[in-house]
Order: structure tokens, then C-alpha cells, then sequence
């Protein structure tokens, strides 16, 4: 199984501005422990992070055919894209949404996802573990299906 892993804007910028709400771990740190889980699983992870809405749709489009399922978090295009919704739709595959941070005890405007109705399922407010989470919910939604 073949899984890409999507980070949106400004989540190169983790572990280096904002511990507070975002923690210290670096997007690189986050990154490896998900090919460690991977190993661990028996499937491969590829990563990509953009700050620019185009440049993820183009990745989202390009997974046919090459991925079979999206770790998704489109930080703040979340509560935004109905570019990133529609590519995800188009593309079809299975996907997980994650957030480091709990949207639902956030501002209003961040209660919102224009994405999760699509996904498998989200997971938010778990920090880093957001993401191994949701690699592992993905693996097992693969496996039985
Ligand atoms: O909690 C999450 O994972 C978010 O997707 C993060 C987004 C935010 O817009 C979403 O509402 C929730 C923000 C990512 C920005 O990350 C930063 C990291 C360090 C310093 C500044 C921003």
C-alpha cells in the first residue's frame, strides 16, 4: 500500500514559531516518525508540503493511479478550498484528514471543514500523533477494503 502524506500552508514552519498552540516538533521530526510507522506497517509513505493551493491540487491529482489513499492536513485551505474539496472528490481515493491542533475547540471559523465530510474520517488534536494516527486508521481502512 502506497500512501501520500499532504501538509498545507505554513506547516514548514512547525516546531520554529508558535510552540504554544503547534508544539516544538519540526515537520521533518513528524515526517520520520511516520516512515518508522510505515516500516513498522508494511506500507510506503511519500510527503509533501506546499504553501500554495495549486501546487497540493496538482499533488492530489497526481496520486491516481500512484497512491491508494491521502494523509491529509490542508491547515488553514481546511476551512477554505472548495478547490482542495473538489480535487479530493475527483481523485476518489480514501483519505484521512488530521490536524495537530482540536479545530473544534478553536475559533468558529476553524469549526469548519470544507474536506472532512469527504474523508474517511479526521482526527484532530492529538499533535503529531494526529498524523501517526491517521496513517495507521488509513492502513487498516486499506487492508479492509
Ligand atoms: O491544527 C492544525 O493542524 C491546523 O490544520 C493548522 C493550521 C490551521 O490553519 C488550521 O486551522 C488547523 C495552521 C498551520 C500553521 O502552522 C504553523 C506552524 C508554526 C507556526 C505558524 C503556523
Amino acid at each position: 500500500m502506497k500512501i501520500l502524506v499532504l501538509h498545507g500552508p505554513n506547516l514548514n514552519l512547525l516546531g520554529r514559531r508558535e510552540p504554544a498552540v503547534y508544539g516544538s516538533t519540526t515537520l521533518d521530526e513528524i515526517n520520520a516518525s511516520l516512515e518508522h510507522l510505515a516500516a513498522e506497517l508494511g506500507c510506503t509513505v511519500a510527503f509533501m508540503q506546499s504553501n500554495s493551493e495549486g501546487a497540493l491540487i496538482d499533488a492530489i491529482q497526481e496520486c491516481a493511479g500512484r497512491y491508494d489513499g491521502i494523509v491529509i492536513n490542508p491547515a488553514a485551505y481546511t476551512h477554505t478550498s472548495v478547490a482542495i474539496r473538489d480535487a479530493l472528490a475527483a481523485v476518489g481515493l480514501p483519505f484521512v484528514e488530521v490536524h495537530l491542533s482540536n479545530i473544534h475547540r478553536r475559533e468558529e471559523f476553524r469549526q469548519r471543514s470544507l474536506t472532512a465530510a469527504l474523508a474517511v474520517g479526521q482526527i484532530c488534536g492529538f499533535g503529531r500523533d494526529s498524523y501517526l494516527l491517521g496513517l495507521r486508521a488509513l492502513f487498516s481502512y486499506g487492508k479492509n477494503s
